[in-house]
């Protein structure tokens, strides 16, 4: 077996050349937006959502480019979600991905329809490139991860604690997690549960993935706060130590560091245990999930 940093290249390398594409055969789409959507989607990112996608369809027997097209629409709707919360009306961000923000580089009203573009367009890819059945349980599944009952109402819920705090209202690890099962969690698991459908993976299997993808995603989250702690914006690609300034509510914040570090390598552990029936066909997202604990952007 290749060393995981060889296979994530050659399967980011698969994934950048599909999203360049879809964006090729965006007809009819106005030059200046097109360029909006192509710098915030093809900007270096870790496409963790599409190699979830990739992983979890090979792991139940399917091949990586069945799973591109539900890779493509999960990063489109990842970048429209980085895009609107760089806004000044929400996290008001100037760098991502190393690199200026949407509207810093294109203007606010560019930035909003380039995020509004690449979330449709995230469901004309699924509808074209999946005619059967599986297309519309990708769109259902993925509407329902991205929507108010997803990412958006765990946004929702971390603009209104950060409210609360201000008002001094203790908020507690089970609200913490709720919302970051939502707000972060949802893609991840959106994106595994797609990868399951697309190889025709049993319900079992779609449970189990499931599993997976919530322990990932919460480990992602408190690494991911952890870094906002200890990172540099060299390394991590956007402004760190943003956090507590701005009162946000965060694992660092509410456990400390060293214990949100404990839980965050408990979760991966889980994550692992949750999948070890599978054998090696999981091996790489044993893999994924520690690297996902130990990088540092
Ligand atoms: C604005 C509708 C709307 C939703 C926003 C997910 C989200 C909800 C906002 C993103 C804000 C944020 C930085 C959340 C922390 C977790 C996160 C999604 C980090 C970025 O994901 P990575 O590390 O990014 O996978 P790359 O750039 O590698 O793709």
């Amino acid at each position: 077996m290749s060393s995981l940093d060889d296979y994530l290249r050659q399967k980011r390398t698969l994934v950048d050349a599909y999203l360049d594409e879809a964006l090729r055969q965006c007809d009819g789409c106005p030059a200046t937006l097109l360029e909006a959507m192509r710098y915030s989607l093809l900007a270096p990112g870790k496409r963790l959502r599409p190699l979830l996608a990739i992983l979890a369809c090979e792991a139940c027997g399917g091949r990586d480019r069945d799973a591109l097209p539900a890779g493509a629409a999960v990063e489109m709707v990842h970048a429209y979600s980085l895009i609107h919360d760089d806004l000044p009306a929400m996290d008001d961000d100037d760098l991502r991905r190393g690199r200026p923000t949407c509207h810093k580089q294109f203007g606010e009203a560019t930035a909003i329809l380039a995020g509004d573009a690449l979330l449709t367009r995230a469901f004309e890819v699924l509808a074209r490139m999946y005619p059967s059945s599986v297309g519309a349980e990708c769109c259902l599944e993925l509407a329902a991860a991205a929507g108010a009952a997803g990412m958006v109402g765990g946004q929702m819920d971390d603009l209104a604690y950060e409210g609360a705090r201000e008002r001094l209202s203790p908020v507690s690890l089970q609200q913490l997690e709720a919302l970051h099962a939502r707000k972060t969690g949802a893609l991840f698991r959106v994106a595994l549960r797609m990868g399951v459908l697309i190889a025709g993976g049993s319900n079992d299997l779609l449970e189990r993935f499931d599993e997976y993808g919530h322990r990932f995603g919460l480990a992602f989250q408190i690494t991911d706060d952890l870094l906002d702690v200890e990172g540099t914006a060299d390394n991590v690609g956007k402004r760190v130590q943003k956090d507590a300034g701005r009162g946000k509510l965060t694992y660092p914040g509410l456990l400390g560091v060293a214990e949100s570090r404990r839980r965050a390598e408990r979760l991966c552990r889980e994550a692992c245990e949750v999948l070890s029936p599978l054998g090696p066909a999981a091996a790489r997202l044993a893999e994924l999930a520690r690297y996902v604990v130990e990088r540092d952007r």
